[in-house]
């Protein structure tokens, strides 16, 4: 019997969460259909140059799944489930405060953080964690209900939580064990139809969606799965075409003359699905939920923090710009801001240190001291952009936002509860990386190697210095 390694094993997990969100979601299907049709599209047009930000096989594989807890020991619990799969916990992100709407969570990512790992397979999920205790949204009275109703619920069973724990411990697993793993994983994240009390539900509900799909079930789900895609805009439009109304608007960096950043994302909102409810009066029946939607993602270059200032800045700008009635889209606005203030080539995000990339060695040179640009100049070394792995609170917060039909409600009088990098970590069991630091070892190690191998000097660019 063969052993699975980590990878493989993050690899089946995905394909298996794939196959059986496809069942439950048809328009996943549809959505993963024409995602392959664009980017067979664009590498014909692009030629090798399309896969400068991911190789097709990688890309065509690659998905973010999205899910949502009801406790902290659940968040160590399938922090757990991950581990075994190579994944781990990357980047906090404070929905509360990115949301106008009540979306009561914070969130990180759990994901491959080694470069090979990601490239056999970079799965990621995006893992929220119910702000129960938070008395912006929930009551005293309330907040105890609650909490007593998730600590009474187990999502993730003693038999999947220890065969996680072996396959962490030996990074992979016999093929019976790993067949084992796969199932007990994906049917952790399983739609289960168990009928929903209807008034304990709604209650939830009234203050927040996001609330009462955690909170108001006594199962997880996956929310969404992701796939990527090297043209959104065109993904865009091919939606519209068949039917599918998407949001508004595509979040994230607008569609724009110079190089990708970050992330770009949009949505549809998912079809009413039909689930049994338990009604007041005591009668079963069935009911509409539509909570879930179909997201897609276009990723570019990761951004130094002085970068990522940048574009917090310019977004504030189109927001100033929005706030003061133009008469433009916020896209249209953000293009053009974006052309007033971001370099129009990768070499321009290199000089003024906004983005990450590592280096190769493509000629050789004679020993001395040498900047970066100068040896890219030369031949010496090619520059290749470090993709962004992560997420944007913002979108995050729009991508919710604008699939939940109301508002909800939120008291601000309150003091929220304290959340941070570090309370979330101890909740986790094990230490969030902050996404740059990941990005700029790999910017490092790459430059360090280069100089090795060509026996000189090198000086980084800015990036690094910040
Ligand atoms: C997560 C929303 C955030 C993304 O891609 O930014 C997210 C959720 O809906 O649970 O998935
Ligand atoms: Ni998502």
């Amino acid at each position: 019997m063969a052993f699975q390694k980590t990878w493989e094993l993050r690899a089946r997990f995905a394909r298996s969460l794939s196959e059986m969100y496809g069942v439950e979601v048809p328009a996943y299907t549809t959505l993963v259909e024409v995602s392959e049709a664009v980017n067979q599209d664009y590498m014909d047009k692009m030629g090798a140059e399309g896969e400068r930000l991911g190789t097709i096989g990688r890309v065509t594989a690659e998905r973010h799944g999205a899910i949502r807890v009801g406790s902290p020991q659940e968040m160590g619990q399938v922090a757990q489930v991950f581990a075994g799969f190579g994944m781990y916990p990357v980047g906090f992100y404070d929905l509360r405060d990115a949301a106008k709407s009540s979306v009561p969570v914070v969130s990180t990512a759990f994901r491959p953080i080694d470069k090979e790992e990601l490239a056999n397979n970079p799965f990621r999920v995006f893992t929220s964690m119910l702000a129960a205790d938070d008395p912006r949204f929930f009551t005293p009275d309330l907040q105890e209900r609650l909490q007593n109703f998730i600590a009474q619920r187990q999502i993730f069973s003693q038999e999947l939580l220890s065969i996680a724990a072996k396959a962490a411990r030996d990074e992979g697993l016999e093929e019976a064990e790993a067949d084992e793993y796969i199932k007990l994983a994906t049917a952790a994240f399983e739609l289960n139809d168990e009928p929903i009390d209807d008034q304990w539900y709604r209650e939830l509900e009234a203050i927040s969606a996001v609330a009462s799909d955690i909170g108001g079930v006594r199962y997880t789900h996956i929310n969404h799965l992701t796939p990527r895609v090297l043209d959104i805009d065109d993904l865009y439009d091919r939606m519209e075409a068949r039917g599918i109304t998407m949001i508004d608007e595509i979040q994230g960096p607008p569609d724009w003359d110079g190089p990708d950043i970050l992330l770009r994302q949009t949505s549809f909102r998912a079809l009413d699905e039909e689930r049994t409810f338990k009604f007041a009066d005591g009668t079963v029946g069935p009911g509409a939920l539509r909570v879930r939607f179909g997201e897609v993602e276009q990723r570019g270059i990761a951004l130094t923090p002085r970068g990522r200032e940048l574009y917090d800045s310019m977004n504030t700008e189109v927001d100033e710009k929005l706030a003061a009635g133009a008469e433009h889209t916020r896209v249209e606005i953000a293009r053009g801001i974006w052309e007033q203030h971001l370099p129009k080539t990768e070499k321009g995000l290199r000089e003024q240190g906004l983005g990450y990339f590592t280096y190769e060695v493509t000629g050789s040179t004679d020993s001395g001291e040498y900047d970066v640009e100068q040896l890219i100049d030369a031949g010496v070394l090619a520059p290749q952009p470090i993709v962004y792995e992560d997420f944007l609170p913002r979108s995050a917060a729009g991508i919710f936002q604008s699939n939940l039909k109301e508002e909800g409600t939120r008291d601000n009088e309150q003091q929220g509860a304290d959340y941070d990098i570090e309370a979330l970590s101890r909740i986790v069991g094990r230490d969030i990386v902050e996404p740059y630091q990941l990005y700029r070892a790999q910017e490092e190690a790459s430059l360090l190697a280069a100089a090795q191998q060509l026996g000189v000097t090198i000086h980084p660019t800015p990036a690094l210095q910040n």
